[in-house]
C-alpha cells in the first residue's frame, strides 16, 4: 500500500565521499615517524644530518605490517619526508635521501600490499634541507615529488600534509602554491584522502592529545582558508562547524609515546591510556591515528607491540556482546523506516525518523546491566544529531541517564561511544534525539565493559 512505503531520506548538508566513508569506517590506523632523527634523538632535524646517519641494522617493514594488523589497523602512514627533507625512497628530485639499495618506502608499500594493509603518506611540504626551498622552484619541485611518490609507489590511500611551515636552509619561508599540490594529487589519485589542517579529505583535530572536540562535527566551512593561511583555529578544528560548508572529518594523531619518533629513554602508554584516547576519538566521531615509531633495528619495538595487541584484546573484549540484540525497538515519534534497524550489523541499513526531534524505544529481552551505549549516524545521508538523551526505565519511572563526560550527550555523527558514570541496570532504554534534520541512525548497541 501506498501510504505504508517509507520515502528515502533527503541526503542533509555535505556528504562524504565513498573514500571518506571507506576512511573512517577504517576507524584505528598506524603513524609510523621513521627517519635521521630515530637516530638522532632529535624530533627535528635540521636537514644538516648526513645520509649515512639513517641506517637501520634490520629493517622490518613486514613486522610493521604484522604489529598493525594484529592490533587491528587496517592502514599505515609513514612519514617518507619530514622536515628535515630526508626522503626514505630515491627521489630524484633531491640529493638528501637513502641509497638505491635502502629504499624504505618501497619495503614499506610492498610489505603493506603483501600483508593487506592500506599503504599512506606523509610528506613534509616544510623542508629544512632542500636549497631551493622559500623560492617558487621549490613549488615545483613538490609538486613533482609528489607525483614521483604517487605514481612510483602508489596507489596511497592517503597523503599527508603536515602544518608546520618555517624556514628553509636558506632563512627562507615558502609560500605554498595549495592549488597546484591539490590539483596534482587528484589528477594522480582522487581517491587518496588528503590530511591537511583543513582537509579537503580529512583535517587536523587541532591538538595532539588523542581527542577530539564536543561536539564534534565533520562539516567545517573552509572558504578563504589554505592548509597554511586564515585557517580556523585550533579549538576550531576541534569541534569543526555545525552547517559547515565541506565535509572535512577530523583525524586525530596522537604518539603511542611522549615523541613522535623513537628515542631509546622513553615509554609507551598504557592500555587504560589508549582505552582513553579510542573513547575520546573513535567514540567522538574521529579516526585515531595512533604512532608507533620504528627503533634504530627498523622494527617496532617489543615494548610497543605488546601494548598495541593488549589494547585490540581490551577493544575486542569489551564490544563482544552487544546486550541490545533481541530487542523489540520502537519509534515513538512517526517513523518512516524499521526500527529495528538500528540492531543489525547491516552498515546499509537504518532507522529515518520523520521529524528533527525524535525518540526511540529499546525493550530489551531482560534485565541487563551495562555501562557503554554506542550509537551510529548514517553518515552516507550527512551529519544532522546536536544531541541525545539517554533515559532508562528504573522499575518506577523513566530518568534520564548521568554519563562519564556529559550530563547531555552531543553530537553523534560516525560512531559515539557514551560511556554511564556506572553500570546500570534496566530492561528499558528511551533516546531522545534533537537534530538538524530527521535522524538517519544505522547501529546502536550497549555493552558492559566490566564483563570478562
Ligand atoms: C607536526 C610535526 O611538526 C611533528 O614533528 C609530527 O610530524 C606531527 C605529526 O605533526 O606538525
Amino acid at each position: 500500500m501506498a501510504c505504508c512505503v517509507a520515502p528515502e531520506p533527503e541526503p542533509f548538508g555535505p556528504l562524504p565521499t565513498d573514500a571518506q566513508l571507506a576512511w573512517q569506517r577504517m576507524e584505528v590506523n598506524m603513524f609510523c615517524h621513521f627517519g635521521p632523527n630515530t637516530f638522532s634523538g632529535a624530533e627535528w632535524g635540521d636537514g644538516s644530518e648526513p645520509d649515512d646517519l639513517f641506517r637501520p641494522r634490520a629493517l622490518d617493514c613486514r613486522q610493521w605490517v604484522d604489529v598493525a594488523r594484529q592490533a587491528g589497523m587496517g592502514g599505515i602512514i609513514l612519514t617518507a619526508k619530514h622536515h628535515d627533507g630526508f626522503c626514505l625512497w630515491p627521489s630524484a628530485f633531491s640529493t638528501h635521501t637513502v641509497a638505491d639499495t635502502l629504499d624504505v618506502l618501497r619495503a614499506f608499500t610492498d610489505a603493506c600490499r603483501e600483508g593487506g594493509v592500506r599503504p599512506g603518506v606523509y610528506i613534509s611540504p616544510w623542508d629544512r634541507n632542500h636549497p631551493a626551498y622559500g623560492t617558487d622552484a621549490y613549488n615545483d619541485i613538490f609538486a613533482n615529488t609528489l607525483r614521483e611518490v604517487h605514481t612510483q609507489y602508489g596507489p596511497l590511500f592517503e597523503q599527508w600534509f603536515d602544518g608546520a611551515c618555517g624556514e628553509g636552509p636558506n632563512g627562507k619561508r615558502q609560500r605554498y602554491d595549495w592549488p597546484r599540490f591539490m590539483q596534482t594529487m587528484s589528477d594522480l589519485n582522487p581517491q587518496c584522502i588528503l590530511f591537511s589542517d583543513i582537509g579537503p579529505g580529512c583535517r587536523w583535530v587541532g591538538n595532539e592529545e588523542g581527542r577530539t572536540g564536543d561536539p564534534c562535527w565533520s562539516t567545517l566551512t573552509t572558504e578563504g582558508a589554505t592548509p597554511s593561511e586564515n585557517k580556523p583555529e585550533p579549538s576550531v578544528l576541534e569541534t569543526g562547524h555545525q552547517g559547515g560548508s565541506h565535509w572535512v572529518p577530523p583525524e586525530v594523531d596522537v604518539s603511542i609515546r611522549p615523541g613522535w619518533f623513537w628515542h631509546p629513554d622513553e615509554h609507551t602508554k598504557t592500555v587504560d591510556e589508549l582505552m582513553e584516547i579510542y573513547y575520546n576519538s573513535v567514540g567522538r566521531n574521529g579516526l585515531l591515528l595512533l604512532n608507533v615509531p620504528p627503533d634504530t633495528a627498523g622494527r617496532i619495538s617489543a615494548e610497543d607491540s605488546t601494548v598495541l595487541v593488549a589494547f585490540r584484546n581490551e577493544r575486542d573484549r569489551i564490544f563482544a556482546h552487544d546486550l541490545a540484540q533481541g530487542a523489540k525497538v520502537s519509534a515513538l515519534s512517526r517513523s518512516g523506516h524499521k526500527a529495528k534497524s538500528v540492531l543489525d550489523t547491516a552498515y546499509h541499513t537504518y532507522w529515518a525518523a520523520m521529524g528533527k526531534n525524535a525518540e526511540l524505544d529499546m525493550k530489551l529481552d531482560s534485565i541487563r546491566e551495562f555501562d557503554i551505549v554506542v550509537i551510529q549516524e548514517y553518515i552516507p545521508l550527512g551529519q544532522r544529531i546536536t544531541n541525545v538523551q539517554l533515559s532508562i526505565d528504573e522499575g518506577d519511572g523513566i530518568y534520564p541517564c548521568t554519563t562519564a563526560d556529559y550530563p547531555l550527550c552531543t553530537t553523534v555523527g560516525y560512531k559515539r561511544i557514551i560511556r554511564l558514570d556506572s553500570p546500570t541496570r534496566t530492561d528499558r532504554l528511551v533516546f531522545t534525539f534533537h537534530a538538524l534534520a530527521p535522524p538517519v541512525i544505522n547501529r546502536i548497541a550497549i555493552y558492559n565493559s566490566k564483563a570478562q
